[in-house]
C-alpha cells in the first residue's frame, strides 16, 4: 500500500477488500481458533516454518488490521491490541524489567499505572521515581546504571503538564534506557512520539482512540523486534490480549479520529477562554491557553493542544463536588475522549489509590478537576458549566 496522509491511513491502512470478498468493512473474524488442513501443517505452524493464523491469543486477522493501522499511525514498525490500556502498560513493564531495575517516571500518572508501579516495587523489587520532567540536569541526575525505561505521559493526566519527547529520547539514547511514552491524552493525531525518538507507544485506546465509550481497550507500537518478544511473553502468557470485536470496534472508531480530534480540540479552546474569565474559577490548566507554561514544548511536539482542561475552583473539596452535582448535560464518570463532556474530581476518583503526599507531589489537590470535552456544541457545554457555577 502506498504511504498516505494520517487522515487517509485512518481508514485504509491495514486492509484491502479484495482479500475479504470485497466487503468495504474490514469482518469481524468472532472465531476463537482456526482450523488446520493437516496435523503436519499444525507442526509447521507452531514451529513458525509456516503463517497461518493458530489461536486467537496468538493473533486473529480483524485484530491484525487494528495492529498495522496503528503502528502506521504512529510511525512505528509494528503493532499490538490488548484487553485495556493497563494490559498494554503492564506488559511493556513486565517485559523491559527485572528486578533491580530502575523505572524514570515523570511526576505524575494514570492512577493504576502508579498501583502498577508500587506492585512492581513491593513484589518485584523494581525500584522507581517520580520525577518533575522540564530540566534536562534534573533527569540526569535520577539516572542509574540499573534504569532500564524512562516512562512517560504527555500530557499528563491529569495536571496536562508536558514532557518534552526530543530531550527525553535523547537522554534514553545515550543511557540505554528505554523511552516508553503513553499517548493516550494526545493520540497519534496531535503528537507522534516515536518520529521523536521513542521507544515504545502506549495507548488507553479505551478514550479518543474508541472515541465512543463503548470499549475497554489498550494498544502498544514499537520496534518489531520488542513487538514480537511482547506478542510471544508477556501478552502471550499473561494474556491481555483484545476480543475481536473490540478490535473491530477500534478500527471504526479510528476513521473518524482526526475530525473527532479537530471538534474536541476547537470546543476546549472555546470552553477554556470562557472558564478563565469566570471568578468563581481559580486556574485553568489547559496546554492551548497562552497563559500555560510550556508553550514551546507544544509547539515542539503537538500539532494541537487537545481536548482536555483541568482546573482549580476556590473553596477545595466540597466546592468541586458540588459543581459537579449541579452539572445537567456534563456527566460525572471517568474515561475521556469519548463525544459526551465528562467531569471528573481526580483527588477522590481516578488518582484516588496514590497517597495524598504523591497527589500532592503530582499536583492533584482537592479543588482540581478534570473536563473531558466532548463533541457537543460548546455554547450548550458553556452554559451547563456556567448555571453549576453560579450555584456553588
Ligand atoms: N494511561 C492513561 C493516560 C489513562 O488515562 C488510562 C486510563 C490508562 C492508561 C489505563 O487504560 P485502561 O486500562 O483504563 O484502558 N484512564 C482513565 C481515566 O483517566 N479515567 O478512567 C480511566
Amino acid at each position: 500500500m502506498n504511504n498516505y496522509r494520517l487522515e487517509t491511513e485512518v481508514i485504509h491502512r491495514g486492509y484491502e477488500s479484495k482479500s475479504f470478498q470485497g466487503s468495504l468493512t474490514p469482518p469481524l473474524f468472532q472465531s476463537s481458533t482456526f482450523t488446520m488442513e493437516s496435523a503436519e501443517q499444525g507442526e509447521r505452524r507452531f514451529a513458525g516454518d509456516e503463517e497461518g493464523y493458530i489461536y486467537s491469543r496468538l493473533g486473529n486477522p480483524t485484530v491484525t488490521i487494528l495492529e498495522e493501522r496503528i503502528a502506521e499511525l504512529e510511525g512505528g514498525e509494528a503493532g499490538l491490541a490488548f484487553s485495556s490500556g493497563m494490559a498494554a502498560v503492564s506488559a511493556t513493564l513486565f517485559a523491559l524489567v527485572r528486578s533491580g531495575d530502575h523505572i524514570l517516571v515523570s511526576e505524575g500518572v494514570y492512577g493504576c499505572t502508579y498501583g502498577l508501579l508500587e506492585l512492581l516495587k513491593d513484589r518485584f523489587k523494581v525500584d522507581y521515581d517520580l520525577i518533575a520532567m522540564d530540566k534536562e540536569e534534573h533527569i540526569r541526575s535520577y539516572i542509574r546504571p540499573e534504569t532500564k525505561v524512562i516512562y512517560v505521559e504527555t500530557p499528563i493526566n491529569p495536571t496536562m503538564k508536558l514532557v518534552d519527547l526530543q530531550l527525553i529520547s535523547k537522554l534514553g539514547k545515550e543511557t540505554g534506557a528505554k523511552v516508553v511514552v503513553d499517548n493516550t491524552f494526545a493520540t497519534p493525531y496531535l503528537q507522534r512520539p516515536i518520529l521523536l525518538g521513542a521507544d515504545v507507544v502506549v495507548h488507553s485506546a479505551t478514550k479518543y482512540i474508541s472515541g465512543h465509550g463503548d470499549v475497554v481497550a489498550g494498544l502498544m507500537v514499537g520496534s518489531e523486534e520488542f513487538i514480537n518478544e511482547v506478542r510471544m511473553t508477556t501478552q502471550k502468557d499473561i494474556g491481555g490480549i483484545i476480543s475481536p470485536f473490540d478490535a473491530w470496534l477500534l478500527i471504526r472508531g479510528l476513521k473518524t479520529l482526526p475530525v473527532r480530534m479537530d471538534r474536541h480540540c476547537s470546543n476546549a479552546i472555546q470552553i477554556a477562554n470562557k472558564m478563565k474569565n469566570h471568578p468563581k474559577i481559580k486556574e485553568i490548566i489547559f496546554p492551548g491557553d497562552e497563559s500555560f507554561s510550556q508553550v514551546d514544548v507544544i509547539e515542539k511536539q503537538m500539532k494541537q493542544a487537545g481536548g482536555m482542561i483541568s482546573f482549580l475552583v476556590n473553596g477545595g473539596k466540597e466546592t468541586a463536588q458540588r459543581l459537579m452535582n449541579e452539572l445537567k448535560l456534563i456527566k460525572i464518570a471517568v474515561s475521556l475522549g469519548d463525544a459526551e463532556t465528562l467531569i471528573q474530581h481526580p483527588a477522590t476518583m481516578t488518582h484516588s489509590v496514590v497517597p495524598e503526599e504523591k497527589r500532592a507531589q503530582m499536583g492533584i489537590g482537592p479543588e482540581l478537576l478534570r473536563l473531558s470535552v466532548g463533541l457537543e456544541a460548546w455554547e450548550d457545554i458553556w452554559v451547563d458549566i456556567e448555571q453549576a457555577l453560579e450555584k456553588i
